[in-house]
């Protein structure tokens, strides 16, 4: 099996990066202000292990629906690299009539485009330490798609490339190659109006860790297709391959039919349907509010329901203010007259389209041998 993402990778909060983001989002009509100075956060027994010097979701302290930039998780398989943003270029070339090169002063004077969009790494929830490698973030840039088009790609072209400065030496077939981090999207999806070139962060300059000076943001997707430090974009008329497209970050899952397991291996892509309970607060009235959040791949989320010790699902109420297509939703349930002890509590979402997130026993979870895409219900253990 695969070693889940090491320390190493984990890239830690920068002094510089602790000062909080002022964002013009307030809290959440959920959760917090209205349950008054007498709220009491009621912890779970399963605590969430959690590293102080690793920005992360603490979903316990779980209240503003963007999350602050300090808050945001990083992962870097390469490190970070250091990129002078006066020195920085972008290229788009390969398969286009027009290559180009644009300084960010040239990036910056395009269109600018805001997307609210949840970033999470697809090893988020594979095990008990990796749990909050989730985001809400409002990220500015410009349209992907127009600038492509700027550059008139060629019919045959079916495969957009993303290079970012980070480099390694990888081992492909027992031999050594300088390598870039590179993942690709086919052109259909690179050509979403809402995939953007970012070079701000919930209103700041995009930080060093996240990418500096420009990303690509893929709403709907998973942060693996979310290429930090980009240089390169090239327009190819095959299928890409490198590690991380088709080594690292490929799912191997079985399906059973008629009687025998059809085993599929891809690589990961969308974000996949996941909810999670947050936070449990105990109101004046003795009842706990028990706050959570939910996300798609930008499928309208249908409902969240919640189960408590195994009884019937019962749905919650879904926050209709803070909302956006390719954002997480807060939700919330109001527990009445919780009898003392031990309980457990768990929530699935269901979207749209009637896909339901599965418990970990269902054959989606259960035949699923990488760790990745771990989109099982996630039950959480209370003493009242
Ligand atoms: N260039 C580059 N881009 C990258 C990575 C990387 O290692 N190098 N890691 C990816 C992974 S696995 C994730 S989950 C997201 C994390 O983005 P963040 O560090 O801003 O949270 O970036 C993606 N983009
Ligand atoms: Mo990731």
């Amino acid at each position: 099996m695969h070693a889940p993402i090491s320390r190493r990778e984990m890239i830690r909060g920068s002094v510089a990066l602790a000062a909080l983001a002022i964002t013009r989002y307030p809290l959440s009509v959920f959760g917090g202000p209205d349950a008054g100075p007498a709220e009491t956060v009621i912890p779970f027994l399963d605590v969430q292990p959690v590293d102080p010097k690793r920005p992360m979701t603490k979903w316990q302290d779980l209240t503003s629906w963007i999350t602050p930039n300090a808050q945001v998780f990083s992962v870097g398989h390469y490190g970070t690299p250091t990129v002078d943003a006066e020195k920085w270029r972008l290229e788009i070339s390969g398969l286009v009539r027009q290559s180009k090169t644009l300084t960010l002063a040239e990036l910056k004077a395009r269109k600018r485009q805001h997307v609210i969009a949840t970033l999470e790494c697809s090893g988020n929830s594979s095990n008990p330490g990796f749990m909050g490698a989730v985001g809400n973030v409002r990220w500015t840039g410009t349209p992907l798609a127009s600038l492509l088009r700027d550059c008139s790609p060629l019919k045959r072209g079916i495969e957009v490339v993303f290079f970012g400065a980070d480099e390694k030496v990888e081992k492909i077939r027992e031999k050594d190659y300088p390598q870039n981090f590179a993942r690709s999207l086919s052109v259909f999806d690179a050509m979403r109006d809402d995939v953007i070139l970012a070079y701000e962060m919930n209103g700041e300059p995009l930080p060093k860790e996240h990418g500096a000076p420009v990303r690509l943001v893929v709403p709907g997707w998973f942060g693996i297709a979310w290429v930090k430090w980009l240089t390169r974009i090239e327009v190819l008329d095959r299928r890409y391959m490198s590690k991380y497209m088709g080594r690292e970050y490929v799912t191997i899952r079985g399906e059973e039919r008629d009687g025998k397991t059809i085993w599929r291996e891809t690589s990961v892509g969308p974000i996949d349907l996941k909810s999670i309970v947050a936070r449990a607060v105990r109101l004046k009235d003795g009842s706990i509010r028990l706050t959570g959040a939910a996300w798609t791949d930008g499928t309208p989320l249908k409902k969240v329901e919640l189960q408590i010790d195994g009884g019937s699902w019962t749905p919650v109420q879904l926050d209709s203010k803070s909302r956006a297509k390719y954002a997480w939703t807060f939700w919330q349930y109001d527990w009445r007259n919780p009898r003392a002890g031990d309980h457990t509590l768990v929530s699935r979402a269901l979207d749209a389209e009637g896909r339901l997130q599965p418990a970990a026993e269902d054959p989606a979870i259960k035949l699923k041998r990488t760790y990745w895409e771990a989109n099982q219900q996630h039950p959480r253990k209370i003493r009242i």
